[in-house]
C-alpha cells in the first residue's frame, strides 16, 4: 500500500467507494465522475502506478486482470450490448490517479472519439 494513494486507501476501506466486485487481489468500484451509464474502475490491490508498472504485479495478477475485468463487465450486464475498457498512463493521457486502473464503461452507445 502507498499511504498517499487514493485508490490504495479505497482498497484499505479508509475512503468510501461503491464497490461492485472484489476478488483475488482486485477491486471494482464505481467511478465518482461517470462518463457512461455504467462506469466502473477495476484496480489491482497491489500498488503500481499505471500499465507501465505491470512488472510490479505477479504473473498470477497479470493473468487474472483481464479475466476479472470481463467478469465485472458481465456482472454489470454489459456483455451483450458491449463495453469499452481503457487505461491512462501519464500526462498526455490525462492520468489523474497514479494507481493502475481500468475504466470499464458501457450501458449506452459510447462516443466514437473517446
Ligand atoms: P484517470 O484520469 O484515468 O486517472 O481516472 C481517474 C478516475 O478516478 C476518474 O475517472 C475519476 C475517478 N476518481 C477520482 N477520485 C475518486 C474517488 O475518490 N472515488 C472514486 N470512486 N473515483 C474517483
Amino acid at each position: 500500500m502507498s499511504e498517499d494513494c487514493l485508490f490504495c486507501r479505497i482498497v484499505a476501506g479508509e475512503i468510501p467507494a461503491e464497490i461492485v466486485a472484489r476478488r483475488d487481489g482486485f477491486v471494482a468500484f464505481r467511478d465518482i465522475d461517470p462518463k457512461a451509464p455504467q462506469h466502473v474502475l477495476v484496480i489491482p490491490e497491489t500498488h503500481v502506478p499505471s500499465i507501465a508498472g505491470t512488472d510490479g504485479l505477479s504473473a498470477a495478477e497479470r493473468a487474472e486482470m483481464p479475466l476479472f475485468i470481463s467478469e465485472v463487465a458481465r456482472s454489470l450486464g454489459l456483455q451483450d450490448g458491449g463495453y469499452r475498457v481503457t487505461t491512462n498512463h501519464g500526462a498526455d493521457a490525462r492520468q489523474s490517479v497514479l494507481h493502475l486502473h481500468w475504466h470499464v464503461m458501457g450501458g449506452a452507445e459510447l462516443s466514437a472519439s473517446m
